[in-house]
C-alpha cells in the first residue's frame, strides 16, 4: 500500500508494490527460479454470471437511516467510491472494479466457528434475514492517507456475535475473506499470504461502531466493495475492513492477520487512526477526500474517539496506531 502519486495507470508494478515486499517477493521468486507454479485456469461460466443478475436481498434497501451516526462531511460521489478501491485479489492497484465482477456472490455459505456455542455454516440469505439493518454514514480512512464518507447498509458486528454465542475463553474474532482462484487473478501472486484474514477482539466487534456492511449508497454491496458482506471499523484504517467474508471464527488467540504477515512493522493488530502517529513512510496527519481531492487533517480514531477511546485506556504498551 502507498500513497498514490502518480496517475494509477503510470505506476510500474515496482512502485505500486510496497518496498519491503517487492523484495520478498525477489528472494522468493529467486528460490523457486526452475519451479512451476502451475497453469492459470481462468473459467467463468455465462450461465452462473447471468444468474447472479437479480438480486433476492433487493427487497431489503434502502434501510433506514440511523441518524445517530451522520458526520459534518459531505458524502463521497457514488461513481467515486465504488470505482476506486482496494481489493487485492483482483489486483494490487485501485482500479479493480470491472475484474471483481468475475466474483461469485451466489450461492455464498458463512462458516462461524471456533470457541463458540452454536458453530454454523449459513447461507448468506438466511444469516441477512436474521440480522436487523440500518443505514449509517461513516468516514472512512485508508492508511495510505485517503478517505471517503460513505452511507453504509449493514447490521450492528454485535448481533453477529450474540447469533454466535461466545464460549467464555474467545477473546478474538478472525475473519477471512473468500479464495477464488479462478476469479481472483490475485491469487496466483503466491507471495501474498492468501487468504486475506483480519481481526479484532471480540471488545472491538462488539462495539455500538463496528457494523457488518451489505450495502452502501442504499443497495446491495458491489462487488468491488466487497459483497455480500464486509467487515466497516470507521476508527481503524481501511485494511482492517475486510470484504467478502466467508468465515467467522472464535478464538483464545489474536489472530496475525493479512498485512501483518507481510509487514508488522508497518501494518499491525490495532491499526487504530492517529494523525500523530506517522507510518514509518509518510505522514497520517492529513487525508485526501475522494471526491473534491482536498487535503483535511486526519482525527484521533477517525473522530470517533468518543466511542472506541474506551477500549484502548490500559493498553498503553501495545502499538495501537499501527
Ligand atoms: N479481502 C480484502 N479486503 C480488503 C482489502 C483487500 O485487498 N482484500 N483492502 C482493504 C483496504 S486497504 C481498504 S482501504 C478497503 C477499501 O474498501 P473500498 O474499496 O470499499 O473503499 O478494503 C479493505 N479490505
Ligand atoms: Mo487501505
Amino acid at each position: 500500500m502507498l500513497i498514490r502519486r502518480k496517475k494509477g495507470w503510470e505506476i510500474a508494478e515496482r512502485d505500486a508494490t510496497p518496498e519491503s515486499i517487492y523484495r520478498n517477493r525477489r528472494q522468493f521468486l529467486k528460490g523457486i527460479a526452475a519451479g512451476s507454479i502451475g497453469a492459470a485456469a481462468t473459467s467463468f461460466p455465462l450461465g452462473r454470471a447471468l444468474a447472479q443478475g437479480s438480486d433476492p436481498t433487493a427487497d431489503l434497501y434502502p434501510a433506514t437511516r440511523n441518524t445517530a451516526y451522520t458526520v459534518d462531511r459531505a458524502i463521497t460521489e457514488k461513481s467515486k467510491a465504488l470505482t476506486y478501491n482496494n481489493f487485492y485479489e483482483f489486483g494490487s492497484h485501485k482500479f479493480i472494479s470491472d475484474a471483481a465482477q468475475a466474483m461469485k456472490i451466489r450461492p455464498w455459505t458463512v462458516k462461524i466457528d471456533g470457541l463458540v456455542e452454536n458453530p454454523i455454516e449459513i447461507d448468506f440469505h438466511d444469516l441477512i434475514r436474521k440480522m436487523p439493518l440500518e443505514e449509517r454514514v461513516y468516514r472512512f480512512r485508508c492508511v495510505e492517507a485517503w478517505a471517503m464518507t460513505v452511507p453504509w447498509t449493514g447490521f450492528p458486528m454485535k448481533a453477529l456475535v450474540d447469533f454466535a454465542k461466545p464460549l467464555s475463553g474467545a477473546k478474538y474474532i478472525e475473519m477471512e475473506t473468500a479464495s477464488q482462484k479462478d476469479t481472483m487473478p490475485g491469487l496466483k501472486q503466491f507471495w501474498y499470504p492468501w487468504p486475506y484474514t483480519e481481526g479484532l477482539t471480540i471488545k472491538e466487534a462488539t462495539n455500538d461502531l463496528a457494523m457488518i456492511a451489505t450495502g452502501i449508497y442504499g443497495e446491495p454491496l458491489p462487488k468491488q466493495n466487497g459483497a455480500p458482506l464486509r467487515l466497516v471499523t470507521p476508527w481503524k484504517y481501511g485494511f482492517k475492513n475486510i470484504k467478502s467474508i466467508v468465515r467467522f471464527t472464535f478464538t483464545d488467540k489474536r489472530p496475525v492477520s493479512y498485512w501483518e504477515q507481510l509487514n508488522d512493522s508497518e501494518y499491525g493488530f490495532w491499526a487504530n487512526v492517529n494523525p500523530a502517529v506517522p507510518h514509518p513512510r509518510w505522514s497520517q496527519a492529513q487525508e485526501r477526500l475522494l471526491t473534491s481531492g482536498d487535503e483535511v487533517p486526519t482525527q484521533l480514531y477517525n473522530g470517533y474517539a468518543d466511542y472506541v477511546g474506551d477500549l484502548y485506556k490500559d493498553m498503553k504498551d501495545e502499538k495501537l496506531f499501527m
